[in-house]
């Protein structure tokens, strides 16, 4: 198997940064007891081991080269065909009694489970070196910040996890030398890379993670969704913050003024994208600035939400990634990359559906197959992904590293939903804006594994992270809301509701700045709506839509209340509450007769 490369021995001076904690050297030596690697590796993020790691990686087949003049220092990663995206059946919440978990989360008993995984980590890494990745999430100096330690035997997580988070000495810095110092313990194993075999378990009360049997991004990058979403949110909740699957971006209007916004869209829903929105020519100096493209942490400070984004790069989707989507995505990964399953053209290049340009004539798809336009498989996996420092995005926030975090304007909640649900709307005030989030819902899509194009509920996007009992994670939210004494508004957006011939009705990306204008009004106090029982529509004319060219049906239709329709949803609504049993707040079910109440004549 391509990825279970044997043990690498590095020069004198390299993979020798050993922690001073001596909680940290217990544990790793722990796990190096029961995993029998040939050699342990401490690594400490430096430009060398770098370098060093991918040069190894190169020759091991873990990393495929590029061609550096079209791509500098940018190397193309092949996941295992099994492998290609994260697993939610396989994904479990190990908290000591079923209802902490919750209904939304696959539990399993901690004390078995711990048995199961030393069971499958027993010599696990024999022959093969172990890593030992510190890394620190959030900026040096803010009271938000954690630290974790990554233990894996994947060197394409060691350079993956340098480019996401911030690694070595100034984690280590952080943690200090203090034994009982809070920190996230993280072990990853490849085992054989078999789905029979692959589980994904936290265990929140331990700040502990444990992940075998995959080598792809969100199942093995600690880091994020396990550490950042699952492990944060259970301890935003018992230390008074919110850990959110949310974009954070800055919105500057001609005049100077500045509004941040947080937006919390599904997996493979446009939250990148509208982090790195380039406004449309009409919007003449109004800038667009990214904080975070994924993850928010947010606490409370003179009665406002404060954000900061926890990582330190993207790990973003590559199809339909172009020039004209996403400029600036294109831009950040023009260099110091590693794409993951796209395809390698005959020149070195890499390759995906909906790039610039015309397809290439015959190109290796992303298992390394013959490919030619004819083809009737994709190129790249839907699912194919880059990995990017922050660093390399030219709209990049001028206080992303600001400890105290960016004050937060508004929240977003969207999905993609072809029918029903408006263009935008605004929640009349904290609680329904509550509600608008605990509700929605969004076709499927290939970031997990299973059926595309299913219509869920995904609470706040949080469905699959959401690291304990939903009902205690609403309360949470209606909880912070008590303490805002100056909140963020909330809307919903829907940038994928389809027209009768089954297209996209609004064009998105850059222009969805129209509808980002008006949110931004609103947190003014100047922009017009209407009533309706969902919350504040805009009327066509409140919506700044010059020089765009799109049909007043299709505006109206984008703005359109179906009564229908709206009855089901609320029906699925009130599926969804019945589903999760009696856990759902008492204020959230009062929404819902409320809405339902609003649509009656
Ligand atoms: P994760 O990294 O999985 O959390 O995804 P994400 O929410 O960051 O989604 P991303 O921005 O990567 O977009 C996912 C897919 O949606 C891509 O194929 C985009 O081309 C598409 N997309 C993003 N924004 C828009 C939009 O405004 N309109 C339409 N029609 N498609 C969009
Ligand atoms: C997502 O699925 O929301 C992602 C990709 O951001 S992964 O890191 O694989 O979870
Ligand atoms: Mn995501």
């Amino acid at each position: 198997m391509k990825n279970l490369a044997p043990a690498i021995f590095p020069p004198k001076g390299i993979g020798d940064a050993k922690p001073g904690n001596a909680a940290v050297l217990d544990w790793v030596h722990e796990i190096a007891a029961l995993t029998e690697p040939e050699n342990i590796f401490w690594c400490d993020g430096s430009d060398r081991e770098n370098e060093f790691l991918i040069a190894e990686s190169l020759k091991q087949n873990v990393l495929i080269e590029l061609n550096q003049k079209k791509v500098p220092r940018c190397y193309l990663h092949r996941s295992d065909p099994n492998d290609v995206a994260r697993v939610e059946q396989f994904t479990f919440v190990c908290t000591p009694t079923k209802e902490e978990a919750g209904p939304t989360n696959n539990w399993s008993e901690p004390r078995e489970t711990y048995a199961k995984l030393r069971g499958l980590l027993k010599g696990a890494m024999h022959g093969r070196t172990m890593f030992v990745i510190p890394y620190m999430m959030g900026p040096a100096d803010s009271p938000l910040t954690k630290v974790g330690f990554e233990i894996t035997d994947s060197k394409y997580v060691v350079l993956s996890m340098r480019i996401m988070t911030r690694m070595g000495e100034i984690a280590l810095k952080r943690l200090g030398n203090d034994p009982h110092a809070e920190w996230n313990r993280g072990v990853h194993s490849l085992l054989d890379v078999n789905p029979e075999r692959r589980f994904i378990c936290h265990f929140p009360q331990d700040n502990t993670i444990i992940s075998v049997g995959s080598g792809y991004g969100g199942n093995v990058l600690l880091s994020k969704k396990c550490l950042a979403l699952r492990i944060g949110s259970y301890l935003a909740r018992t230390q008074g913050w919110m850990a959110e699957h949310m974009l954070i971006l800055g919105v500057e209007s001609p005049e100077g003024g500045k509004h941040y916004v947080a937006a919390a869209f599904p997996s493979a829903c446009g939250k990148t994208n509208f982090a790195m929105l380039i406004p449309p020519a009409h919007f003449k100096g109004w800038k667009i600035t990214t904080v975070g493209d994924d993850i928010a942490w947010m606490r409370i400070r003179d009665g406002r939400l404060y954000a900061v984004n926890p990582e330190n790069g993207y790990f973003g989707v590559v199809p339909g990634t172009s020039y004209k989507s996403n400029p600036n995505a294109m831009r950040s990964i023009a260099h110091d990359t590693i794409y993951t399953n796209v395809a390698l053209t005959d020149d070195g290049d890499v390759w995906w559906e909906g790039k610039d340009g015309p397809p290439p004539a015959h190109a290796f798809d992303w298992r390394g197959d013959d490919w030619t336009p004819e083809s009737k498989e994709k190129a790249a996996h839907p699912n194919s992904r880059f990995t990017t420092p922050v660093r390399n995005n030219p709209a990049l926030d001028f206080d992303i590293e600001k400890g105290e975090g960016v004050p937060i304007s508004a929240i977003i909640f969207g999905g993609r939903r072809s029918d029903t649900v408006p263009l935008v709307y605004q929640a009349f005030d904290w609680n329904h804006g509550v509600y608008l989030g605990a509700t929605m819902a969004s076709e499927t899509t290939a970031a997990a594994a299973g059926a595309v194009g299913r219509v869920r509920r995904d609470p706040m996007a949080m469905l699959p992270f959401c690291g304990y009992n939903i009902g205690d994670y609403f309360q949470h939210w209606l909880d912070m809301g008590k303490r805002l004494t100056n909140p963020p508004l909330i809307f919903n957006v829907n940038w994928f509701r389809k027209g009768a011939d089954g297209k996209f009705l609004w064009p998105g990306f850059g222009e969805n700045m129209r509808v980002l204008k008006w949110i931004i009004d609103r947190c003014e106090r100047n922009g017009g709506a209407v009533e309706s029982p969902v919350g504040w529509l805009p009327s066509p004319h409140d919506l700044d839509l010059a020089e765009l060219d799109i049909d007043h049906n299709a505006v109206d239709e984008l703005l359109g209340l179906d009564h229908e329709e709206w009855k089901k949803e609320i029906a699925a609504h009130k599926e969804f509450f019945d589903s999760l049993g009696r856990i759902v707040p008492e204020e959230l079910q009062k929404q819902r007769e409320q809405l339902a109440a609003r649509f009656e004549p």
